[in-house]
């Protein structure tokens, strides 16, 4: 009997890892049901407010969040009607000569990412067109005395502004910028968001570590707190990708830089569980045990960067976090394990990281563990007309937004994760941070 069990394990679990789960054709049904809420009632706007079925838009004009976000998941679902509408929609009514200041991060990660991966995947010369239009009304951010950048931009007249940024927004133009570079053959954008890369690994702490807020005008530190969540997390993350996608063997050595020192300090192991808190950035000491819905990032990138010990304990740790209260909070005190951030945004990061372990490791846990993420959003967070955020997760209320990076991330790592393999080349890109793939060569 043990030895029929082993033999079926033996021959069912490598097939199992190339299998396409029933799951995946549920993804791509709940993916239809928020587009078409989106397309009912916010067409043409950034997002769709899911309970009181309105348009939001981030600014005066729309910038048509949602349809660019989602328009290579799309592509990647074989939802060929909706990515033509989208596509229509985007090439004619997409402008970014607008009176509007923007946050160039979120604009590049989305925006720029959006378009410079749809022309990746389509080939259509607007949409690279329309990604070096954006990318030259940024280009402003960089004009600040040490070359780091600023946090918005007015995109017609390129007044800046928020002389006080952070390592996620400093750093997270690297990819963006060095595909346009590539795809343009102009140098410039890719050269000036390495110098800012350059300027802030220079500015690190004695033990190697970042803080959260800098000042780019004078390069001083104005927070001092070092973690991996929001506002640091995309940093790191983007020096790993970027030696990947542009083979940069020197920004792979200040992603190992940065890690052994985070890895020494900002790691921190409760009853036995692994988790990332927050330390000083000159000194190490511990300030809080703060794990969230963004930090659940981290076991993907780690798994990424060869360390795959430190990405399943990461990962089962987040596991935890989520079974806590039936979805994830944006904030635990992992030593006390209570919420200390009630909200659940559609947050992408814990199924991101479940793709890439069960990608690389092909056991199942993974997958299960992206069941019951599934399983738990469709319960909690669906509504008549789209998907909504939590305000509370232990209350389970709903907030009245569905961010774009939903369909950009959340829908996508969960389609991948329960696709064939081959549905995704993973081998030959990599993701940005809002999940827009790049080839790497
Ligand atoms: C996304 O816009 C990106 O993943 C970013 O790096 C962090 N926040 C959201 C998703 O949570």
């Amino acid at each position: 009997m043990l030895f029929r069990s082993l033999l079926l394990v033996v021959l069912v679990v490598p097939a199992l890892a190339q299998d396409r789960s029933p799951y995946a054709d549920s993804v791509v049904a709940q993916f239809r049901h928020a587009w078409n809420g989106y397309r009912a009632h916010a067409w043409g706007h950034d997002a769709l407010k899911p309970l009181s079925r309105t348009p939001h838009d981030w600014y005066r004009t729309s910038l048509l969040m949602t349809p660019v976000d989602a328009f290579d998941t799309m592509l990647m679902m074989g939802l060929r009607d909706e990515a033509a509408e989208a596509k229509q929609l985007i090439l004619s009514r997409l402008t970014f000569d607008v009176d509007a200041e923007v946050q160039a991060f979120e604009v590049v990660i989305r925006l720029l990412g959006g378009l410079l991966s749809a022309y990746e995947l389509d080939g259509d010369p607007r949409f690279l067109a329309s990604a070096r239009d954006l990318g030259d009304r940024l280009m402003p951010i960089f004009d600040s005395p040490t070359g780091l950048p600023f946090r918005f931009v007015h995109l017609q007249t390129g007044a800046v502004r928020d002389s006080v940024n952070n390592p996620a927004e400093i750093g997270t133009l690297l990819l963006e910028f060095g595909m346009l570079s590539r795809h343009t053959g102009d140098p410039v954008y890719a050269q000036k968001a390495r110098r800012a890369v350059d300027v802030l690994f220079d500015r690190r702490s004695s033990i190697d570590l970042v803080g959260t807020w800098i000042d780019v005008v004078s390069g001083d530190w104005t927070n001092t707190s070092s973690h991996v969540g929001g506002a640091i997390d995309s940093y790191y993350e983007y020096l790993l990708k970027g030696s990947i996608l542009f083979g940069d063997s020197s920004l792979r050595r200040m992603y190992d830089v940065h890690m052994t020192a985070v890895n020494r300090y900002v790691a921190d192991t409760v009853n036995g569980s692994l988790w990332y808190g927050r330390v000083n950035m000159q000194t190490g000491v511990r300030m809080s045990r703060r794990y969230g819905a963004l930090e659940a990032f981290m076991p993907g990138m780690l798994l990424l960067g060869g360390d795959l010990k430190r990405a399943k304990a990461l990962q089962s740790s987040g596991y935890r976090m989520w079974n806590l209260h039936g979805i994830e909070p944006e904030g635990l005190d992992y030593g006390a394990m209570t919420v200390v951030h009630p909200g659940y945004p559609l947050r992408p990061e814990i199924i991101e990281s479940a793709y890439y372990l069960w990608r690389t490791t092909g056991d199942p846990v993974y997958r299960e563990m992206g069941e019951t993420f599934y399983r738990d959003l469709v319960s909690y967070c669906r509504t008549d007309a789209g998907f909504a955020h939590l305000k509370n997760v232990v209350t389970k209320e709903k907030k009245d937004a569905m961010e774009s990076f939903f369909f950009a991330e959340t829908l996508k790592y969960l389609y991948l994760l329960f696709a064939e393999k081959s549905a995704f080349d993973l081998d030959a890109h990599v993701l940005n941070t809002e999940a827009h793939p790049y080839r790497k060569n």
